[in-house]
């Protein structure tokens, strides 16, 4: 099996067990609030390539972390970033109509009701890593509560958010937007990476390296979408394409053209491998989801 491959095998693999994972924590309801549920289970099931939960699972595997743990870890980073493309996805925000290669929740069900099923993703998401189920430390789980808070909150996707509502109005050069995507995007790609090493009781400083590599290839992955996006196809990607150059948007292709934006993804690939020098052998897939961020189609 190549390296390449053995990637994508783990990556559906984990795929599967995470599917698993949120369809027990998400159980349907009966009564009139079942509507709500219905909408968090469309929104958080079916789709999606589950990349946080795999670099959360396969960060803890570096630790010796068990999967019960890793894996409700990884759920919990999975549906703060439903939330995020439910809202994201509002008449408000980008409004699309297509996500996933289905519609967009506010669609499938209604405007309120997307709202409310992103409300509550983001609420379940502290519940999961504050359940004795997902660590049996306390101190642990405090920490895994307040790493995703700060990934998920003003100082990171709600801010990196705030800056992309505003950009238009901002002329940002390829290093502010480096700053927009680091927190809109990068920040919860991130914190799957620590979440491992602080699973698996590593120092604050193992805990920085492996955010180092998580940012950076969460960069690469948010060009690699830039990249698409001008690309790509919506059969390919499961949403619209194009969207961006007709919206006249900064994208690391508007600042630094096609080749130099795919060059600046692929050196930040490297970047990222470079903090993983520590482990060896046991972060090659890490390593090659370093590579698949920064050259996706998908
Ligand atoms: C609404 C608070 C709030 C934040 C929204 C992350 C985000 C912030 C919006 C998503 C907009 C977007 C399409 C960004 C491009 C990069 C990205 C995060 C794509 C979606 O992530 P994937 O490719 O999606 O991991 P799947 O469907 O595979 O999970």
């Amino acid at each position: 099996m190549t390296n390449t491959s053995a990637f994508k095998s783990a990556l559906a693999s984990i795929a599967g067990e995470t599917n698993a994972v949120l369809d027990r924590l998400l159980p349907p309801v009966p009564g009139p609030e079942g509507r709500v549920v219905e909408a968090m289970r469309y929104a958080a099931l079916d789709g999606g390539k589950r990349l946080r939960p795999f670099l959360a699972v396969a960060s803890s595997d570096l630790f010796g972390v068990p999967r019960a743990h890793s894996l409700r870890v990884g759920a919990a980073i999975e549906m703060v970033h439903c939330y995020s493309l439910v809202h994201d996805d509002l008449p408000a925000m980008d409004d699309d109509d297509l996500r996933r290669g289905r519609p967009t929740v506010h669609k499938a069900f209604d405007e309120a009701t997307a709202i409310l099923a992103g409300d509550a993703l983001l609420t379940e998401a502290f519940t999961v890593l504050s359940a004795p189920e997902t660590h049996p430390d306390g101190n642990v789980r405090a920490a895994l509560v307040a790493e995703l808070a700060r990934a998920a909150g003003a100082a990171g996707m709600v801010g990196g958010q705030m800056i992309d509502l505003r950009a238009g109005g901002l002329a940002l050069d390829a290093s502010g937007l480096a700053r927009l995507q680091n927190l809109k995007t990068g920040c919860l790609i991130a914190i799957g990476c620590r979440a491992g090493a602080v699973l698996g009781g590593q120092s604050a400083a193992v805990v920085e390296e492996m955010g180092a590599y998580g940012l950076k290839m969460g960069l690469a992955f948010q060009i690699a979408d830039d990249v698409m996006d001008v690309e790509g196809s919506a059969a390919e990607t499961g949403k619209a394409t194009g969207k961006d150059a007709a919206a006249g948007k900064a994208t690391f292709v508007s600042r630094l053209g096609l080749e130099g934006a795919k060059n600046y993804a692929r050196s930040l690939a490297d970047e990222a491998v470079s903090h993983l020098g520590a482990f060896g052998e046991k972060a090659g897939l890490l390593r090659e989801a370093a590579v698949f961020s920064a050259t996706r189609r998908s």
